[in-house]
């Protein structure tokens, strides 16, 4: 693997999806705006180019901050921009006195801002402005997780979330049920956007889109308002990826609190709900696929699905699962091309190799895994996975997801997140060596 020219092309990439020096699109075309998962990563990507543009990726972001604390998951900074569905008017968040004043959605992604934020602090040369950024972020990621702990918990110290968009997984069979219920008769009026760019058959289906739409729609009804949509929307769940990312996002803000000197009391406050999300994410393992489940409150039932996000025991730092990791479900099934997790079992029921987070490989989600190995000690299997994601994505370009079986690229051709988690393995196998 040619390290040099995959940090090459990584940085290729970052810069061509950059917009004014001050945010980057996921992708030219099919995501013309600003993420909020997204962002978090590729500010890791820019710190090994570029610190201070790191630190202005996850500002601009936070600019668009609610006064509820919420990130949205879709800051639309030029809403002429580009054709994408939904457009900022879907939202119906202007106006709101939740909103601010730039264009945005009005739901959320999972919180790895924190975690991002940390890892931007250790590649930088730690020196007064990088100091200066982390100081001023703090506040803002504080309050972006009380609002969290506090408009989202299950009661039980998981994640609730309203919309499979909100996971990050948007189409994962294991919104399959939840999402089923939920009643798309008579179809909502919208135009897909996504079909332009890409081939129909590695994006979600019609059937999903109009679910999606008229939940989107319910949730701008009720006007984003948590305590309402709790009570009757047909979404509820609790994630337990985003459980778990939070679970590793408290614990890297309660760092981030050492180092920027915070008060006892908001440290106390963070290591409260590390303690939370830890019990929650225990609880919900299924011990028959000794996997972690998400929860569908509306049918009261556990969601037991084989998706790498089962794997959050590990993303949470609790269990490193390292057997469910390497065995037939994920890294060792039968026919990949390359040891890595795809993003469903192919064993599992609803896997399909080209259709989006139903089995592709996904580099980002390989990196989440890549992370957590590094923090449950276990570099050894982190550089492995690593060495061979480099090689993945080396063959097939920057590309959203990958084809499990015959590495080719899919989705996106020139994905940014897909560039940052590219460079920041290349900084660490270049540290391991
Ligand atoms: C909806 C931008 C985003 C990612 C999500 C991924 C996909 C959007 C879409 O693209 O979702 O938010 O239009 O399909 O599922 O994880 O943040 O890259």
């Amino acid at each position: 693997m040619d390290l040099d020219r995959s940090a090459r092309d990584a940085q290729r990439v970052l810069a061509d999806n950059d917009v004014d020096g001050r945010y980057t699109r996921p992708a030219a075309g099919l995501y013309p705006h600003q993420w909020s998962w997204d962002s978090a990563i590729t500010a890791i990507g820019w710190a090994h180019v570029a610190p201070g543009r790191a630190w202005t990726e996850l500002q601009t972001l936070f600019a668009a901050q609610w006064r509820d604390g919420r990130i949205p998951h879709i800051v639309y900074h030029r809403p002429e921009c580009g054709t994408y569905f939904p457009d900022a008017g879907r939202w119906r968040t202007a106006g709101l006195t939740a909103a601010h004043a730039v264009a945005t959605s009005g739901i959320v992604q999972p919180p790895v801002h924190a975690s991002a934020a940390l890892r931007v602090w250790e590649v930088s040369a730690r020196g007064d402005a990088d100091r200066a950024a982390i100081t001023d972020l703090y506040p803002r990621l504080l309050r972006w997780h009380a609002y969290l702990h506090e408009h989202r918990s299950d009661g039980r110290g998981g994640v609730l979330i309203w919309h499979p968009w909100e996971s990050g997984t948007d189409n994962s069979p294991r919104w399959d049920r939840p999402l089923a219920a939920v009643r798309a008769d008579p179809r909502p009026i919208y135009e897909r956007a996504d079909l332009v760019h890409v081939d129909a058959g590695v994006r979600p289906t019609d059937a999903d889109y109009d679910r999606y739409v008229r939940l989107l729609d319910r949730l701008a009804d009720d006007a984003y308002d948590d305590a309402t949509i709790r009570v009757h929307h047909p979404f509820r769940v609790t994630d337990v990826l985003t459980t778990a990312i939070l679970v590793a996002s408290d614990r890297a803000l309660g760092r981030i609190a050492d180092i920027v000197e915070a008060p006892t009391i908001e440290r106390d406050l963070l290591a409260a709900w590390v303690a939370r999300g830890e019990a929650a994410v225990t609880t919900a393992r299924d011990d028959a696929t000794a996997l972690y489940v998400d929860h569908d409150h509306l049918a009261d039932a556990p969601i037991v699905s084989r998706t790498f996000a089962g794997l959050a025991g590990l993303v949470a730092g609790i269990d490193p699962q390292l057997d469910t990791l390497t065995g037939p479900d994920f890294c060792g099934a039968p026919g990949l091309a390359f040891p890595l997790p795809p993003s469903t079992s192919p064993d599992a029921a609803g896997f399909t190799p080209r259709s989006y987070w139903r089995g592709p490989i996904w580099p980002v989600a390989v990196w989440l895994l890549t992370q957590a190995l590094e923090r449950v000690g276990h570099p050894d299997v982190a550089a492995r996975l690593r060495s061979t994601a480099l090689d993945a994505v080396g063959a097939a370009g920057m590309a959203e997801y990958l084809d499990p079986f015959t590495g080719a690229p899919l989705g996106a051709p020139r994905q940014s997140w897909t560039a940052a988690v590219v460079l920041d393995w290349v900084a660490s196998q270049r540290a391991q060596t």
